[in-house]
């Protein structure tokens, strides 16, 4: 069984963390066959969203500590370069969303992994712990950028040094999550997100995200000429002329992603 699980269907990628005995525990293999993953649903235009969830009973332990303290192992000096920030580098770069379903427990980097996604969701069973403190470590993939832009510096510091465990429903509040539910219908409902993406103006999306990015470090200034520049280029696509006859022709639009 492969540690990735990949499947494209109807223009949406499922991905599945699948190492469920370690509790899907990232080590070089699987966070190799992740970038390459996500390598594909880049290059295959009949992928327009992605959804990333982990098999069993975790989402993901962050990294496999097995690995770490293995003599054979790739070494810190290359676990980040070269496993987890080529990771977030590709979700934040991807040209599409990218759903994180947190069908339970997500520490380290396995926490961070799907922080960094466009749109993260949970499981009510689902939690999320910056364990990094806890073995002696800093957060990583991403957590000291997005923690302290998504919670605040105080609440960001305390979950960071702290190692706290958190519900989905205290992460929902904190402002970590877009939707929590319950564990029996949460497949369903993070596949309909996935599926309602895949249906929409998928370049439109990409320039969302463009923007997003952007806006995380951008003046105003140098925000409102991104928003002028991305605009004229949205509008230039098949999709927003189809947008705007559909709505004049009080009409469902189809959008074909181009
Ligand atoms: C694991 C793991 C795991 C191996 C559970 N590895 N076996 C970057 C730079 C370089 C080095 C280090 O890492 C990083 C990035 C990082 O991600 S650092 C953070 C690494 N992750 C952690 O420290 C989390 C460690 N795990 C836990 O805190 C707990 O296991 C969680 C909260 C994830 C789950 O707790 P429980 O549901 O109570 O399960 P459990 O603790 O009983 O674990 C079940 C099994 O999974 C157990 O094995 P066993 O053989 O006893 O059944 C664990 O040893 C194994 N496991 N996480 N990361």
């Amino acid at each position: 069984m492969s540690s990735i699980q990949f499947e494209i269907k109807d223009n949406v990628a499922y991905i599945t963390l699948n190492r469920p005995e370690k509790m899907n525990a990232f080590n070089r293999e699987m966070a190799m066959l992740l970038q390459q993953t996500l390598d594909e649903c880049a290059a295959n235009e009949a992928v327009r969203c992605v959804h990333i969830t982990g098999a069993g009973k975790a989402f993901s332990a962050g990294q496999d500590l097995a690995e770490v303290v293995n003599p054979n192992g790739p070494g810190m000096d290359k676990i980040l370069g070269e496993h987890y920030n080529p990771i977030i580098t590709r979700i934040r770069q991807l040209r599409k969303p990218v759903v994180a379903a947190v069908n339970a427990v997500a520490a380290g980097a396995g926490a961070n992994i799907a922080l960094a996604c466009d749109i993260v969701v949970a499981a009510e069973n689902a939690s999320f712990i910056q364990a990094f403190s806890k073995i002696g470590l800093i957060p990583d993939s991403g957590g000291t950028y997005f923690l302290p832009r998504l919670l605040g510096f105080q609440r960001a510091s305390a979950l960071m040094m702290l190692g706290d465990k958190i519900t989905a429903a205290e992460a929902l509040q904190m402002g970590l999550l877009y939707k929590v539910w319950p564990t029996e219908s949460f497949e369903q409902e993070s596949t309909k997100i996935a599926v309602q993406l895949s249906c929409m103006p998928t370049q439109a999306l990409a320039y969302i995200k463009q923007a997003l990015n952007h806006s995380l470090n951008n003046t105003l200034e140098a925000q409102l000429q991104l928003e002028d520049r991305l605009q004229q280029q949205a509008a230039a696509t098949a999709d927003f002329k189809e947008g705007v006859e559909a709505f004049l022709q009080k009409r469902q639009p189809v959008f074909k992603g181009i």
